[in-house]
């Protein structure tokens, strides 16, 4: 029987009360964690199967950011690695990935913030999308270092992730402009840098992020203004390196509009879309800064893969090393 406090954790990534890549995969470790802690079961066999079902629950919340299965693709590793050792071991090694794998995430939000803020100079013109946390780490850090910055960012509808971002910045301090998603087109001339997040990078670079990120880029690209992505390694995708596609989450219409009141619309919702690699001038990760045709390598380097294997996803390569 699966635990209730396991089933919250679910049910809250999938009605978004818990959002954003990164917190979603710290979530799902944290989840896993208790799985493990509150487990009945009596043998290491008893203990894989349930830790597979729980796997199973969290990954049926939401399709689009890889970092949710990485996240559990790292926990899980443990119980490879203590493969033939007793229920209190197993349930340990669980633990102490779980935990690793949350301090590496958090740790990796942080450095990405020191690395993109290399990037930013007094004066600057940031427009951000959505709320992502690796792109505000950029911008916040800058901010700290005393770089005088203004920041616009879209409204992210429907479900208006916009709000979020402009909150947090304005605890900052940071001069702050809202604009709706379509009028990004009219304000280009004015940003100097893009900064946005990533839901998952595929192996040629394109970047799954909020749906309008990738007008934003076409639009950028056509001012040529700067488009940073800024994502953790556990955000590329590693069954892309063998041609799978990225599943785009289509959402609730009645996130959009209240369908009673209009009988027979047709709306379609869908939650993210695709920025091709020719749109994107560099992906700031934990590891240092790259450019989009560099995610192959990321993702044969982290997942340690080689033609035929499946991807792993060890401790080591994980920890930033910049
Ligand atoms: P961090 C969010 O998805 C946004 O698309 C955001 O850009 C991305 O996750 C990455 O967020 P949603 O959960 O991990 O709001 O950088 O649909 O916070």
């Amino acid at each position: 029987m699966v635990n209730e406090k396991i089933k919250k954790i679910a049910q809250d990534i999938k009605t978004m009360r818990i959002r954003g890549a990164g917190r979603i995969a710290r979530a799902a470790a944290r989840a896993l964690k208790i799985a493990a802690i509150e487990s009945q079961v009596k043998t290491p066999a008893e203990f894989s199967h349930e830790m597979e079902t729980v796997s199973k629950i969290l990954l049926e919340t939401r399709p689009t950011a890889v970092s949710l299965p990485n996240a559990i693709r790292y926990v899980l590793l443990g119980l490879k690695q203590a493969h033939g050792a007793d229920l209190w071991t197993m349930k340990k090694t669980i633990c102490s990935r779980a935990d690793d794998f949350i301090k590496n995430s958090l740790e990796a939000v942080k450095k990405i913030g020191e690395i993109g803020a290399n990037r930013i100079s007094s004066g600057d013109v940031l427009l951000t999308h959505c709320n992502s946390e690796c792109a505000l780490s950029i911008i916040k850090t800058a901010f700290k270092q005393g770089k005088n910055i203004e920041v616009i960012t879209t409204e992210s509808r429907p479900v208006w992730q916009g709000r979020l971002s402009a909150k947090e910045l304005l605890k900052e301090g940071i001069p702050t402009t809202m604009i709706i998603d379509s009028a990004v087109r009219h304000f280009i001339r004015d940003v100097d840098k893009v900064i946005v997040g990533a839901d998952s990078i595929a192996a040629n670079g394109a970047v799954v992020n909020k749906i309008g990120t990738s007008s934003i880029a076409l639009a950028a690209h056509e001012a040529r203004v700067l488009f940073f992505v800024a994502a953790e390694t556990y955000k590329f995708h590693p069954e892309t390196l063998v041609g799978r596609l990225v599943e785009i989450e289509e959402r609730d219409p009645n996130e959009i509009i209240n369908l009673k009141r209009y009988p027979g619309l047709k709306v379609r919702n869908p939650a993210f879309d695709i920025t091709p690699p020719e749109y994107v001038d560099l992906i700031v990760t934990e590891r240092g800064i790259i450019p989009p045709y560099a995610a192959y390598a990321i993702i044969q380097e982290i997942f340690e893969w080689k033609p035929g294997n499946g991807p792993r996803h060890t401790a080591d390569k994980l920890k930033p090393s910049i």
